[in-house]
């Protein structure tokens, strides 16, 4: 398989925890995001959104968005489990994932930031932006998983929810978001960042890492 990616994009984050918690290898190919290289003419019939991550099957197969890669991994190789068997505990994880990737993580990328920039907003403005989103919309998570036992989001062990939490929490600390009121995201990110799989993953450790 090969994983177009980028050392700082949360969405890629997400697939190489997923990667190293199933033990897969991928072979990592880089698009620098400041450079454009995500919208050359070479990449575009992987990904025709311009966007990473994209991850190509040994059929040649190109698949994107980071939340349909993490359960396609998870539906071929099923061990560990990243979705809970129980219908209603699956949906509650999507739920979770799903409030950082569309609304959280989607109004502040790259792509959203540029835009705000190109319109004449200041970058003060802009970071507010962020900062804001992020804010308001990790608050919300806090309260998603204020009931359910840790220390990972959704119990005992990882799921896609702790997939999600952990790059929007590195992208919250960019924009200096004050987390100490999110108790319960913080646990679930330490449990998580205790693993191997989680910690080889993180943006500095990534060989384009800047
Ligand atoms: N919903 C998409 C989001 C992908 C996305 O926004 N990727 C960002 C990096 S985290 C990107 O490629 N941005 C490039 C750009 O905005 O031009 C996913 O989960 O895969």
């Amino acid at each position: 398989m090969l994983l177009y990616g980028y050392y700082r994009s949360s969405a890629a984050y997400r697939v190489r925890i997923a990667l190293n918690l199933k033990g897969l290898q991928a072979e990592h190919r880089f698009r620098h995001l400041r450079r454009g290289e995500q919208r050359s003419v070479d990449y575009l019939p992987t990904n025709p959104q311009g966007l990473v991550p994209a991850l190509v099957l040994e059929d040649g197969t190109a698949l994107t968005q980071s939340l349909a890669i993490v359960e396609y991994l998870d539906e071929t190789h099923p061990t560990p489990r990243l979705m809970p068997a129980d219908p209603v505990q699956r949906a509650r994880v999507r739920a979770f994932a799903q409030a950082i990737a569309c609304e959280i993580h989607a109004v502040q990328n790259l792509k959203i930031l540029s835009r705000l920039r190109a319109l004449g907003h200041d970058d003060a403005t802009v970071n507010a932006w962020a900062h804001d989103t992020i804010a308001e919309g990790l608050a919300a998570c806090e309260a998603l998983i204020a009931q359910e036992s840790g220390p990972f989001c959704f119990g005992a062990r990882p799921t896609l929810a702790d997939l999600a939490l952990v790059p929007q929490l590195y992208n919250a600390r960019r924009f200096n978001v004050v987390t100490t009121a999110m108790p319960r995201l913080l646990a679930a990110e330490a449990a998580s960042l205790a693993m191997p799989a989680f910690s080889e993953a993180a943006p500095e450790r990534q060989p384009d890492a800047e």
